[in-house]
C-alpha cells in the first residue's frame, strides 16, 4: 500500500496522503457510530471526557466538536489503529516498535464546523525522539471547500515554534503573523473517504472552519516509535505499555538531538484543542459561532 516513493516522500515533505486504506464497507460502519455517538451528545450539556461540544451546542440541536479518545470509546476504532494496513505502513514510516498516544475524532459538521488554529503536535507533546506522526482518517470525501487539514511541507525539519500566548502560559497556537510565508504554502490533505494522511509530529498544520454543506470528518491517531518516550513522563507504566501496536515493552528511550519547548506553565482552558486554543488572544481562522 505504500510504495518507497511514498516513503521518500513522507521523510522530504512531512506528510502524504494514502487513498483508499479502508473500504466503503468499513467507512460506513464508522459513520454509522459517528452518528450514534452524536446522537448521544442530547443527554449531555457540557464537555465530559468523551465528547467536547460546539459553542452552539443544545440538548435539543447536539453539536459535538469532538469525541476525545474514540479507541476508547468504541472498539472499531482500536481495531482499525491495530488493524495490518495501518500497521504496515507505520512500520515503513516509523517502526518497527510502535505505541499509540492517543486518539481524536474532529467532527466538522456542515456549515459550522470549527477551525482549529496553526499549530505543531510536538508542542503538545515533546519526546525524547520525534519519531511520531498522526494518522488522519478521512470519513468523508474532503476537498477545499469541506475545510481540509492544510500541511506545510517541509516544517517538520524547521524549529518548534512559541505556542504561548500573552499570559506566557501554553496556548497550543502559533501566532500567524510569524509563519505567515509557511501559512501560504500549505498544501491540503484531501481524498475520498477511507483515504489516510500521515503528518510528521514537527509539521506545521490547522484547517478552517467549515461553511460547505458537507460535513468533514477526521479521526486522529497520534503514533509514536515506542522508543520514543514523552518528555511530560509516564504516569502508568501498564497503561502506557497496554498502548503498545508493535513490538515489545522499551525501558530504554532513544534520545534524539531535536528542539524542544515545553508546554508548561498549562494553558489555561484543558479539555481539548478546541478549548486550549481559546486563552490565546491571536486566530487566524477566526472564531465558530
Ligand atoms: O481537524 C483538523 O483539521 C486538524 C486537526 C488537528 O490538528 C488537531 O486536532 O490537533
Amino acid at each position: 500500500m505504500l510504495s518507497e516513493q511514498d516513503v521518500a516522500t513522507y521523510r522530504r515533505d512531512g506528510v502524504i496522503v494514502v487513498p483508499d486504506v479502508l473500504d466503503a464497507a468499513t467507512v460506513g460502519e464508522m459513520r454509522r457510530v459517528v452518528a450514534e455517538l452524536v446522537a448521544g451528545a442530547a443527554q449531555v450539556s457540557e464537555h465530559n471526557d468523551v465528547y467536547d461540544l460546539e459553542p452552539s451546542h443544545t440538548q435539543a440541536m447536539p453539536r459535538v466538536r469532538r469525541i476525545k479518545a474514540p479507541h476508547k470509546v468504541h472498539g472499531l476504532f482500536d481495531e482499525i489503529v491495530r488493524g495490518q494496513p495501518v500497521i504496515d505502513i507505520l512500520t515503513k514510516l516509523i517502526g518497527p516498535g510502535l505505541r499509540l498516544h492517543g486518539s481524536k475524532l474532529n467532527i466538522k459538521a456542515a456549515q459550522y464546523g470549527s477551525p482549529v488554529e496553526w499549530h505543531q503536535d510536538w508542542a503538545f507533546y515533546p519526546h525524547t525522539n520525534d519519531d511520531i506522526l498522526a494518522i488522519g482518517v478521512l470519513l468523508d470525501d474532503t476537498d477545499l471547500s469541506n475545510g481540509p487539514m492544510l500541511v506545510t511541507p517541509g516544517t517538520h525539519t524547521g524549529p518548534v515554534w512559541n505556542h504561548h500566548g500573552e499570559d506566557g502560559r501554553f496556548c497550543g497556537l502559533i501566532d500567524p503573523e510569524i509563519i505567515r510565508s509557511e501559512i501560504d504554502r500549505a498544501i491540503p490533505c484531501m481524498g475520498t473517504a477511507g483515504s489516510m494522511s500521515f503528518h510528521h509530529v514537527r509539521a506545521l498544520h490547522g484547517s478552517a472552519l467549515n461553511t460547505s454543506n458537507r460535513s468533514r470528518n477526521l479521526l486522529l491517531y497520534e503514533v509514536a516509535a515506542s522508543d520514543a518516550w514523552p518528555l511530560m513522563g509516564v504516569k502508568d507504566f501498564d497503561e502506557f505499555n497496554s498502548r503498545l501496536l508493535a513490538g515489545p515493552p522499551v525501558v530504554t528511550p532513544r534520545l534524539a538531538d531535536v528542539p524542544v519547548r515545553m508546554p508548561l506553565p498549562p494553558a489555561s482552558r484543558l479539555g481539548s484543542i478546541y478549548e486550549t486554543q481559546l486563552g490565546a488572544t491571536k486566530s487566524y481562522f477566526g472564531r465558530a459561532a
